[in-house]
Formats: structure tokens, sequence, C-alpha cells
């Protein structure tokens, strides 16, 4: 059975991926539509002091900041201080073998955590549940959210960018219509790493506008291109070229957060004075070529440090990452 569902997964990511990327979200559209009745009870009326009015900013400007503070960074810091990396931004990146961060520090520039020891982080579950911010994120897909991932990696000082692709301009290509929540866990000035976005280049209309922009030189960029060849140095530098001055970095103190739409145009700039910790929670309309289920099942709900109290919606939103009913060892 897993087998044929993984296969009709397969097959309309197959699908997806023949397609440009500006066209995803009128298929997402389509999908969240047909889903609309079937989730009826897993949708919930607006939380006190929702984030709603930050809606119009993420659907026109690719991202917004979230007018919260983590407010446990220090024990965050120390906890994963504890914990082994892996070479690369993504524990799969590379041969995924455990390292001290001593160890990966000294060999690598990037060394990221694994899915469990993000789910294990104190309060960082919750704080990827935080009602608020769910609502403002269902509003944006159209449906109740998947967690589909979680991550957390250090981009270490360097002369240049190296080894993956996350340090060049690209976009990413998770899901018909997904978001990305960073949430740093160094203070991130202009120095330090800050991820950069280009504001309206998640849409075609976006793109044509951007370009539109440019007076004194002859734009040599393909809009619609763009959405097709998204990868490699050479794109990265186009990119700078185009929108070095419409580019914005995202900085901010330890704790604080951005969504950011990443089917838009971004990389993570490469600190050039102090190391950046950041972490990632991304949310789509499933399971999908970047899902938290390619590296683990979910683990059994006592090894996570959560409140939540298991409502259908609490698992409905986390089933990729853990299970609710798995108590005992
Ligand atoms: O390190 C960063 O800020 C960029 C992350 C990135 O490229 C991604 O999430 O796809």
């Amino acid at each position: 059975m897993t087998v044929y569902t993984d296969l009709t997964g397969r097959a309309l990511t197959v699908i997806r991926r023949s397609l440009p990327k500006h066209q995803w979200d009128q298929f997402a559209e389509k999908i969240v539509r047909d889903r609309h009745d079937i989730e009826g009870h897993l949708r919930e009326e607006p939380p006190l002091g929702h984030f709603n009015d930050l809606l119009a900013d993420l659907r026109g400007r690719s991202h917004v900041q979230i007018p919260i503070t983590l407010t446990n960074v220090e024990e965050l810091r120390r906890y994963f201080d504890d914990q082994p990396v892996h070479k690369g931004a993504n524990a799969l990146s590379f041969d995924g073998r455990a390292k001290s961060l001593a160890a990966a520090r000294r060999d690598f520039p990037l060394a990221a955590y694994s899915a469990e020891s993000v789910i294990r982080a104190p309060g960082l579950i919750d704080v990827m549940n935080d009602p608020r911010l769910l609502h403002l994120i269902e509003s944006y897909l159209g449906c109740v959210p998947t967690l589909y991932s979680v991550n957390a990696w250090w981009s270490f000082v360097a002369p240049k960018p190296e080894m993956t692709n996350v340090q060049f301009f690209h976009r990413d290509t998770d899901d018909w219509r997904f978001l990305t929540l960073f949430i740093y866990l160094t203070d991130v000035a202009a120095d330090g790493g800050p991820h950069e976005v280009v504001p309206e280049s998640h849409s075609l209309d976006g793109m044509n506008k951007l370009i539109k922009g440019i007076r004194f030189w002859r734009p040599k960029m393909d809009t619609e291109r763009s959405f097709v060849d998204d990868m490699g140095e050479e794109f990265s530098r186009t990119c700078e070229l185009h929108f070095k001055n419409a580019a914005a970095q995202l900085v901010g103190p330890a704790g604080s957060m951005h969504v950011v739409n990443t089917l838009a145009l971004h990389r993570g700039i490469v600190p050039t004075r102090t190391d950046r910790l950041v972490v990632w929670a991304r949310y789509g309309l499933g399971p999908n070529t970047n899902s938290a289920d390619l590296e683990r099942g979910p683990l059994g709900i006592r090894f996570v440090p959560t409140k939540l109290q298991g409502t259908p919606r609490d698992r409905y939103v986390n089933r990729l990452l853990m299970e609710f009913d798995r108590k005992v060892p």
C-alpha cells in the first residue's frame, strides 16, 4: 500500500516538475479548494492576536517578519552545542555522518542537525505550532498546513560561497505552494550571513515588474525562464546583477523570525564576521520531495518536548514529524 501511495505522490511530483514554477500556484488553488470541505473538522477560528494583517505583505512581497521573538535562545544554544552535526546545510546533503560541532566548524563551511535533533529541541515544535503563526500560514496556503520539514544549520564565516546551492540565488521547489519559517539563533547583522530574498520574485507578474524597474540598462533576464532554470552560480550572478538593489537582507537579533515564500529568489549570504545558526520549519500541502518522512518516520510523542494536546488539528499538522499515540517505549 505504501509503495502505491509513494508512487502516486511521486507521479504528481514528476508532473509538477514538468511545469514552469510560476504556474504551480494555479494548481495549488485547485488542490486547496478541493480540501475545503474535507478538512472542515481541522479548522479553527482565528486565534486572539492573530497575524493576519501580515497576509497582504506576505502575498505581495514574498516575506514578512513575525512579531514574536523566541524567549529561550540561550537554552536552545546550549542544547544545539551538544548535538552532533552533519556536513552541509541539511543532514542528508552529503554522507550524513555525525561529527561534533567543533570538528565540523573546522572542516566544513556549513553543518546541519538531524530533523530528530530539531524536533527534540526545547520549545521549538511549540513555536512552529504557535496558533497565530499557523493561522497566518493557513490563510496564505488556503488549507490547513502540513509542517513537513524542520532543519537547523550553521553557516560559518568563509571567504566565498561553497559546497551547496543555498548560498547562491535559487528557487525552492518543495510543493505546489509552501512557506518557510526561519528562526535565527544567533544575532544576524549584514556580516552575519543574513537570509536574502528578492521581494515579489515568487510570481511572474512580480518578476516582470522587477525587470521593468531596471531603467538605465537593458536587462538580460528572461522572466519566464527564471522559473525553469533557477540554480547554479551563473544564474545567481545574473540575479545579483539584476536585483542587488531590490533584494532584502533579513537581519535581526537571535530569536527573530521571518516567514518567506522561498519560491522567490533567495540565498543565504556567506557570513564574513559572525557564524549564523538558523532553524527552518516548512509548511505546505502535504508530504513532498523535501519532507521529513524521507529522512525518518514520525517520532513518538514522549521524545518531543511539547505542550501540544494532540487535537485532531495538532495531529494533522504534525503527522510527518511525530505520533501522538506512541507513548510507551
Ligand atoms: O541560508 C539561507 O538563509 C538560505 C536558505 C535556503 O536557501 C533555503 O531555505 O532554501
